[in-house]
């Protein structure tokens, strides 16, 4: 799409909505999500339930003692605990009603889309089918349309801590599957596990015609997101946010206008930023970035979409053009086709013109 043609920002929109309402407008405008691991929205109440329909033990008294253990220093000292609570996920009814839980809460904060991660090494490890897994959420996506109003893909995550083999053994067992997921992507432990490591399955995946995301940037170098680009061949970058200490790959993601899906809450909460005003998110909108805003894992991080938007917002002073800019960003980062990209952008500027 040219500048010209690309949907752009109606300025009567600032002169009329007072920054008063910016907190209500965050929540009302409809937004698309890109950056969300389902098994990372699992809250503790419900790992409780589970583990008791599923007579699964594990290490906390209660749910307030769990909740307690989420005091997290880095990247690794949250995966341990959330790889501890993907525990509980045995059968095809678990992962649909962990999907649902979360899907409910995404309509609720006026997502109309969204493209879920899930990591089916997490689950196979233990002995849970590929099938068991990609079905039971696949069928919460399916009913989130017409149940929920909300468009809901899936994008399956190989575990970069584990081998590029152990890659490709995923993928061959996820392909009888392969009318039910959009893309693969990259997470778990970055540093020390560059994007070059998993060259020769991403190559595969692009051949296979799945759409490519990787975590890249998070805690590592610019290096890896460099990496993510030239070698993976990603269309979007899973937080980036590191990227900003390099020049050149600033102007490289904005010229291409390669998507950035930003979590600032999981930034504040793994100590990516020491506070979310010292957040880079609108450094990135003023560098001309299509960065957007996401919740990762929203039942360890402390908040949703909307506790993003509306937190992120009142740290740093951000205004009414860059939560339509953000909301705009969430679409055309998004893998739906172009017509229901304009659509969504219509609702959008409806919401702003009426509010
Ligand atoms: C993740 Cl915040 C984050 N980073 C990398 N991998 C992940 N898996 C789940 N959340
Ligand atoms: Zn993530």
């Amino acid at each position: 799409m040219t500048d010209s043609s690309r949907p752009h920002f109606d300025p009567t929109f600032a002169q009329r909505i007072p920054a008063g309402r910016l907190p209500e407008l965050l929540r009302a405008m409809p937004k698309a999500e890109l950056h969300m691991h389902i098994e990372g929205s699992l809250e503790p109440e419900l790992i409780f339930a589970l583990a008791q329909r599923n007579g699964v033990s594990i290490p906390y008294a209660s749910v307030e003692d769990l909740r307690k253990a989420y005091a997290f220093t880095n990247l690794q000292s949250f995966l341990d605990i959330y790889y501890a609570g993907a525990s509980v996920l045995l059968k095809e009814q678990d992962f649909y009603d962990m999907a649902w839980a979360y899907l409910e809460r995404a309509a609720a904060d006026h997502v109309v889309h969204t493209e879920m991660f899930f990591d089916p090494q997490t689950h196979t490890a233990r002995g849970v089918s590929m099938e068991t897994v990609v079905t039971g959420l696949h069928r919460a996506c399916v009913d989130a349309l017409p149940k929920l109003g909300v468009s809901a893909s899936l994008i399956l995550c190989f575990l970069r801590h584990l081998s590029e083999e152990e890659a490709f053994e995923t993928l061959e067992q996820a392909l009888p599957y392969r009318d039910k997921f959009i893309g693969v992507g990259l997470d778990s432990s970055e540093v020390g596990h560059p994007p070059e490591k998993f060259a020769r399955v991403f190559a595969r995946c692009r051949e296979l015609g799945f759409h490519l995301v990787a975590h890249a940037g998070e805690e590592g170098p610019p290096a890896y997101v460099w990496s993510a680009l030239d070698v993976l061949k990603v269309e979007r970058v899973d937080h980036g946010v590191q990227s900003a200490k390099d020049p050149a790959l600033m102007k490289r993601l904005a010229q291409d206008r390669i998507p950035l899906t930003v979590c600032p809450l999981s930034n504040l909460k793994l100590c990516v930023f020491p506070d979310l005003a010292q957040h880079n998110l609108g450094a990135l909108l003023d560098a001309g970035l299509v960065a957007t805003v996401n919740s990762d894992d929203p039942a360890y991080f402390g908040g949703y979409m909307n506790q993003n938007f509306t937190q992120t917002f009142a740290a740093t002073g951000l205004g009414v053009q860059q939560a339509w800019q953000l909301a705009a960003n969430s679409f055309e980062g998004s893998f739906i086709d172009a017509a229901a990209k304009r659509a969504y952008v219509d609702r959008l500027n409806a919401v702003f013109a009426t509010f």
